[in-house]
């Protein structure tokens, strides 16, 4: 692992930071990732599941998906990379953090001012009269079982942002605007695939940030970036806050 020394500079030096992450910054918590190997996608493709249409073709298979990867986020805890945001939150006047995950290990970890992106899985919802529903409504169906309102019948979901639906306005709007007045961003652990996320660390580029990703590889976007830090984010980022810490 290495970074530059002047990401090093302009990071202790900066007012605001901003920063988004993606399911790589929950990996080695033992959270699967979307599109590396071994990932979600690899068992289930994403146009089977994470859209309406197929949710509301086969609930039953969308609802057990998040019911497993909802015992997953319970059984896990945030790693070093979470903590370090957390800490470099406190070291910054300005800070953002933009998440696309729906683990909420962000705000277990003591981030404060934390935009979840595509909602969060623990939220349960029924589609039909919207009201609150509780995870275990999910987790306690059988297989081949669907979840319903208990109010009205309807099909429970999850509180997450699918493939071609509004991301939450509020937080989207911070999200964005945070990443046009930041001195410094850093994309970590995202595959740069999905819109509009993918598109912050782009604007805040051309706002005339200094623009890092934290990856085990290089991104869909990171030839629009300043610097890649190649590493794992659990690694990089407790290093690179030590360095802006003594600088
Ligand atoms: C590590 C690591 C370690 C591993 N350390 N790194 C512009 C252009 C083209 C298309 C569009 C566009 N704008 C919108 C679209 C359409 C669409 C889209 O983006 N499609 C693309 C596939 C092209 N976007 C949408 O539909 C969005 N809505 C929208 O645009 O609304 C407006 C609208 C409405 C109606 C009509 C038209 C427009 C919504 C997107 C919602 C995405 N939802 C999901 C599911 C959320 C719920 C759930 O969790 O189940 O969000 S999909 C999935 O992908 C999930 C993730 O948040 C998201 C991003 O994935 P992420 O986090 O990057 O994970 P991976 O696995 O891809 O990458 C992990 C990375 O970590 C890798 O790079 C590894 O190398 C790295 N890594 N270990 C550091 N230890
Ligand atoms: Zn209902």
């Amino acid at each position: 692992m290495s970074f530059s020394d002047r990401l090093v500079e302009r990071l202790a030096r900066a007012d605001r930071v901003a920063v988004l992450t993606g399911a790589g910054i929950s990996a080695e918590s033992g959270v699967p990732t979307f599109r590396d190997p071994g990932g979600l996608w690899q068992k289930f493709k994403p146009e089977e599941l994470a859209n309406v249409e197929a949710f509301l073709r086969n609930p039953e298979l969308v609802q057990g998906w998040y019911a497993h990867r909802g015992e997953i986020i319970r059984s896990v805890a945030p790693n070093p990379g979470h903590y370090a945001l957390a800490e470099l939150e406190q070291a910054k006047r300005h800070f953002h953090l933009a998440t696309q995950n729906v683990d909420g290990l962000h705000l277990q970890a003591g981030s404060q001012n934390v935009a979840e992106l595509h909602g969060n899985l623990r939220r349960i919802y029924c589609i039909d009269c919207e009201t609150p529903a509780s995870e275990h409504d999910l987790a306690v169906i059988e297989k081949g079982e669907t979840a319903r309102c208990m109010s009205c019948g309807g099909l429970l979901r999850p509180d997450v942002v699918w493939f071609g639906e509004m991301l939450p306005h509020d937080a989207y709007a911070e999200a964005y605007l945070a990443a046009r007045q930041a001195d410094v961003y850093l994309s970590v652990g995202t595959s740069g695939a999905v819109y509009p996320a993918a598109g912050l660390p782009i604007e805040a580029k051309r706002n005339g940030a200094y623009v890092a990703e934290i990856n085990i590889q290089p991104s869909e976007i990171a030839f629009q970036l300043d610097e890649t830090v190649l590493g794992q984010s659990g690694e990089v980022l407790p290093a690179l806050l030590q360095a802006i810490l003594g600088f």
